[in-house]
């Protein structure tokens, strides 16, 4: 039975007296959860290890978790919560345990037990709750903000399944579900008695209450409970633990009982069923997918349940007045995936808590903000308002009033312009109608920022030009980051020892303080150089063995290792990267070696299911590699491989070992990238476009350390208007030759025809990506990158430097600037 909270007393936090955390305490916790709870014994699978090693970590998280909580609730204290239908939050364990400064006392309390760190850590599966990029910011931003001491709050759903894992069969892509709960989640708190109940479907009713007021009801709705489970987020050493709060969806106890009266038991517990899908699996696209109703009812369900959560809070501390919501709360949404929170929160406001129209409307527009995270237009949401009328009637008519008042004020600064005013309505006409939630995301917010310095400027001159012209002040920059606990400290623990002994172990908190080494970077340092590559050396060899393991590729350690690692997407251009395996592969056979660099090429990704051209380009790669690899004359020159179901925890092996990052999107359509940032903090040198934070990249680490190509992104839109690929092709003989290698079906000879939807792409004159008219820029700047390998000397400065300037790009400086203009937040005693 549900608890309700109404019959909950105001929370006080009780302190927890710590638990001690020597390695002879930690070992016998962990064999009283291994024996007592568990139920196993030394011996039994290492999975169980895990688990009683997570137990005993989480118990040592308890005593802050709750002092944090305490902190956070004191009467007036402002809270931000960051609402994403995405936390890719990866493994757990390795992270706490640096958080929380006990690796030592940890790996001898597991000696008496034969067993490693790493052999343990490596049974945790990924939570894998998010696709890419946004979602790993969304949980590089929380360790940020618990390493802060912010008084932040994550929302999101505890999906069933996350990202499937991706096999490669024959080359191509096969999708597996990743029940990844099955062996239960030891991290989590289950908290019932905040369950939340949350509507769909029935209708409105508009009647005259008690006072003579117009009001509304939503009666006949179809209900779902949902259930908060809590993630401890631990801060860096701070005795900071702040929470994601993740929902699943059930059904409710009576939805049950009126089927169940009726006698039809089974049909109940179908229903039951039905409730529990809302949570049940993260729809792995990460351009919008549009129209599906069940990802709609996900972000009702969030965003819904979130809202009711934060004010459930917020009342039971004694607060009523609603004047001071909004000077105590700011909703952060994570794209347009929550943004449903603006018109659920006016419902709230004025159905239920009986407020005016413009005060609710105050409220909702000055504690909503917006982060967008693309520029490609056809990738912004939109919901058909039949589908929207028939399962949220009410939030319907309430954005539909938003929109009326909306577009009078647009007409009030622009009377007649009735062209602004169709472009600016938050309904699309023609044909169905359409809710634009881009739209209404900016409408509802004060503030709204895009993800790097060249994007936030691309939305104000284009996609959002309009309202940037009727409200300026609302639009600004935030650049991402990522956090260098994770990609540095926890993943390169070798560069990490020797940065420490170094310049200290302050740059942990502070990244800043890399510049220091900057010095060390000179030619004099040269035992430390001899250190840093020896550093390297180690990573490659962890991840040649990982090659190994996963695609039976050998690579050398020895040779430059050449990384691509993120989404398939036409406009990342996997395409072109393998367009220039194939030109070195033919340069090989036609013994033109000059100037040549010994290259392992490492390509990984996923492809969303029903992305056809993503697919045949992992295809494409792996037969590419498959011809390359067994070639004799090739003879360890160059070597390929595609890694098969890329994730959180395959980069922080993949990222220490890179010694060149491919970031080589048509410039003008990465928002930003994150992985960008993680390869320069290992010291990889990066090859890219003029795209997203690669500019902020370059301007970081100066141009003499950065391979820059390509058309910039004004370019890309004036050769738009009249593209030919095929002159690129009568220009350059070398592309010419790739290209007829590849149609020539010399990497397809068992299936042919397989690769003409890839070759027609290329040569379209509508292809949107330009790859061909980046292919010789492209292929002159790898020159440049294997004449500068041949330099080990050189390279390693130019490695060090860019770890050197790779400060600005942790998430601690990112949140702190959210804070600083955004969020407007006190960080916590426990906070430094
Ligand atoms: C929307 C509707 C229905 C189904 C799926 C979606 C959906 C899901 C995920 C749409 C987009 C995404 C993910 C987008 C994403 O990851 N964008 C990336 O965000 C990063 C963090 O800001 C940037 O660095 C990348 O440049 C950007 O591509």
């Amino acid at each position: 039975m549900t608890k309700h909270l109404s019959n909950l007393a105001p929370y006080v936090a009780v302190p927890l007296d710590p638990l001690p955390n020597d390695a002879e305490a930690l070992g016998s916790d962990f064999q009283r959860y291994l024996s007592y709870y568990l139920g196993r014994f030394q011996g039994c699978p290492q999975v169980y290890m895990y688990e009683a090693l997570a137990y005993t970590l989480r118990d040592r998280l308890m005593v802050d978790w709750r002092s944090t909580w305490g902190e956070y609730l004191q009467p007036g204290k402002r809270r931000a919560y960051y609402m994403s239908l995405e936390f890719l939050i990866g493994r757990s364990l390795g992270n706490n345990l640096l958080n929380m400064g006990i690796c030592n006392e940890t790996q001898q309390a597991l000696l008496d037990y034969c067993t490693s760190m790493e052999e343990v850590s490596s049974q945790e599966p990924d939570a894998g709750l998010g696709n890419g990029g946004l979602g790993r910011l969304a949980a590089c931003f929380m360790d940020s903000c618990a390493t802060l001491g912010l008084p932040v709050v994550g929302y999101g759903i505890r999906y069933e399944y996350g990202m499937f894992r991706q096999h490669i069969n024959d080359g191509y892509q096969m999708e597996e579900p990743d029940h990844w709960l099955r062996d239960g989640n030891p991290w989590e708190l289950e908290r019932p008695e905040y369950s939340q109940r949350v509507q769909f479907g029935g209708h409105t009713e508009h009647y005259i209450d008690d006072d003579g007021k117009p009001k509304v009801r939503w009666v006949g709705s179809n209900d779902v409970l949902a259930i908060p489970f809590d993630m401890p987020i631990s801060g860096y050493r701070n005795k900071t633990v702040n929470t994601l709060r993740l929902w699943k969806s059930t059904a409710t106890d009576e939805f049950n009982l009126d089927e169940f009266n009726a006698g039809s038991y089974t049909e109940a517990v179908e229903a039951k069923n039905h409730a529990e899908h809302i949570s049940m699996v993260l729809y792995p696209n990460d351009s919008s997918e549009n129209g599906k109703e069940l990802r709609l009812r996900q972000q009702y369900f969030l965003a819904s349940a979130s809202l009711k959560d934060a004010i459930r809070l917020w009342e039971r501390q004694g607060n009523h007045d609603y004047s001071k919501f909004a000077a105590e709360h700011v909703f952060q949404m994570n794209d347009t995936h929550p943004t449903i929170a603006v018109a659920e929160l006016m419902r709230i406001l004025v159905d239920t808590k009986g407020l005016e129209w413009d005060d609710a409307w105050n409220i909702t527009r000055n504690c909503m903000a917006y982060t967008n995270h693309t520029l490609l237009p056809e990738a912004l949401e939109r919901w058909s308002v039949p589908l929207f009328a028939k399962l949220l009637p009410r939030l319907l008519e309430i954005i539909y009033e938003i929109n009326a008042r909306f577009l009078r004020e647009v007409s009030m600064k622009w009377p007649g312009d009735t062209g602004r005013q169709r472009r600016m309505s938050i309904i699309e006409e023609g044909g169905v109608k359409q809710v634009r939630m881009a739209w209404l995301a900016i409408v509802g917010s004060f503030s709204v920022n895009g993800v790097a310095a060249l994007h936030s400027q691309l939305l104000v001159d284009g996609l959002f030009r309009d309202f940037y012209e009727l409200w300026p002040e609302k639009f600004n920059n935030k650049t991402n980051g990522v956090t260098p606990r994770r990609w540095v400290a926890h993943a390169n623990q070798g560069m990490t020892a020797l940065i420490s002994e170094n310049i200290g172990e302050g740059w942990i908190r502070d990244l800043a303080q890399l510049e220091k080494l900057k010095p060390l970077a000179a030619p004099e340092h040269s035992a430390f150089h001899a250190q840093w590559r020896a550093v390297k050396l180690a990573n490659k060899q962890r991840l040649a063995d990982l090659v190994k393991k996963e695609c039976d590729v050998d690579f050398n350690p020895s040779a430059l290792f050449d990384v691509q690692v993120k989404r398939i997407h036409e406009y990342k251009r996997q395409l072109l990267n393998i367009l220039h395996v194939i030109h070195l592969y033919r340069r090989i056979k036609q013994g033109r070696l000059e100037n040549w660099a010994d290259r392992c090429v490492l390509i990984g990704g996923k492809a969303a299911p029903g992305y056809a051209m993503a697919k045949r380009i992992i295809k494409l790669i792996n037969s590419v590699a498959e011809v390359v690899n067994t070639d004799p004359e090739v003879n360890g020159r160059l070597k390929v491989a595609f890694i098969p179901n890329y994730r959180v925890s395959s980069m922080e092996i993949i990222a220490p070992a890179a010694d060149l990052s491919e970031q080589i999107s048509t410039a003008g359509k990465e928002a930003s990238g994150t992985g960008n940032m993680k390869f320069m903090m290992n010291g990889a040198l990066t090859i890219g476009t003029y795209d997203g934070a690669n500019i902020e990249i370059l301007e970081a680490v100066g141009e003499e350390n950065f391979f820059l190509f390509g058309l910039r992104d004004a370019d890309v839109a004036e050769l738009r208007r009249d593209y030919r690929p095929w002159t690129y092709m009568e220009r350059d003989d070398d592309l010419q030759g790739v290209i007829d290698w590849l149609r020539s079906g010399h990497f397809n000879m068992s299936e042919p025809g397989i690769f003409d939807m890839v070759l027609d792409a290329l040569l379209s004159p509508h292809d949107p990506w330009m790859t061909l008219a980046d292919f010789r820029s492209y292929v002159d700047a790898q020159e440049q990158v294997s004449l500068a390998w041949q330099d080990q000397a050189a390279w390693t400065r130019m490695s060090i430097l860019n770890t050197a300037s790779s400060g600005f790009f942790s998430t601690d400086r990112t949140m702190e600037e959210y804070n600083r203009d955004i969020w407007k937040l006190k960080p916590g005693a426990n906070g430094e």
